[in-house]
């Protein structure tokens, strides 16, 4: 049997809370070159080609008075893609309580989570990740399929793999919806 798929083109929702790294990570998967970056004030929808497969990927201001404006990029989101500063851990409790607040939401319920322990090129970042870990506690979340990824801008390698799951997700969602 002749089975014929359409790609759809992904939504992302890329957030975490300000200072985390989202926008610097957004460009570096778009190889471009991450000079002076201001706070986000407003959604940055961009395009991430990654194997031919397009992404439109909606990254998030971060900061306290945007966070009530999350909902538009979480609306219709095919993938929940998360950044932690892994060398903030002053801030890892404000950032989980961000998590949970848009993994409780319902309409995000099934959607696959990416999760970033980022700016791992930094030593506090190392030294801070077991205590992320611990925090996030990302095996007991059952309601969904969770990946998670050491990441940095510094390295751009350690995005392949963050690129593989996102080419696998997606390839699995168009699987879900045969073309009529
Ligand atoms: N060392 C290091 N610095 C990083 C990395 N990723 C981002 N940064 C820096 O972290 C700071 C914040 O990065 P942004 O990408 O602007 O953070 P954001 O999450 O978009 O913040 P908002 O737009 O306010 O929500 C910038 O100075 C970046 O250069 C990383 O992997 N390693
Ligand atoms: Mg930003």
């Amino acid at each position: 049997m002749n089975k014929r798929y359409y790609m759809p083109i992904v939504k992302i929702f890329l957030f975490g809370i300000d200072n985390a790294g989202k926008t610097a990570l957004s460009m570096t998967i778009k190889n471009e070159k991450v000079v002076n970056l201001a706070p986000t004030t407003a959604f940055n929808i961009s395009k991430w080609v990654i194997k031919a497969l397009e992404f439109a990927v909606w990254d998030a201001p971060g900061q306290i008075k945007y966070r009530e404006e999350w909902i538009d990029g979480l609306d219709q989101a095919q993938v929940l893609m998360f950044v932690l500063d892994t060398t903030d851990a002053a801030r890892f409790d404000e950032s989980k309580r961000e998590l949970d607040r848009i993994l409780n939401d319902q309409q995000a319920a099934r959607v696959p989570l990416v999760f970033c322990f980022h700016k791992m090129d930094l030593p506090e970042a190392k030294a801070n990740h077991a205590k992320a870990q611990e925090v996030f506690k990302l095996s007991e979340i059952r309601n969904r399929k969770v990946y998670s990824f050491d990441t940095s801008i510094k390295n751009p390698e350690s995005l392949n793999p963050v690129k593989d799951a996102l080419v696998f997700i997606i390839f699995h969602i168009s699987r879900l919806e045969p073309k009529k």
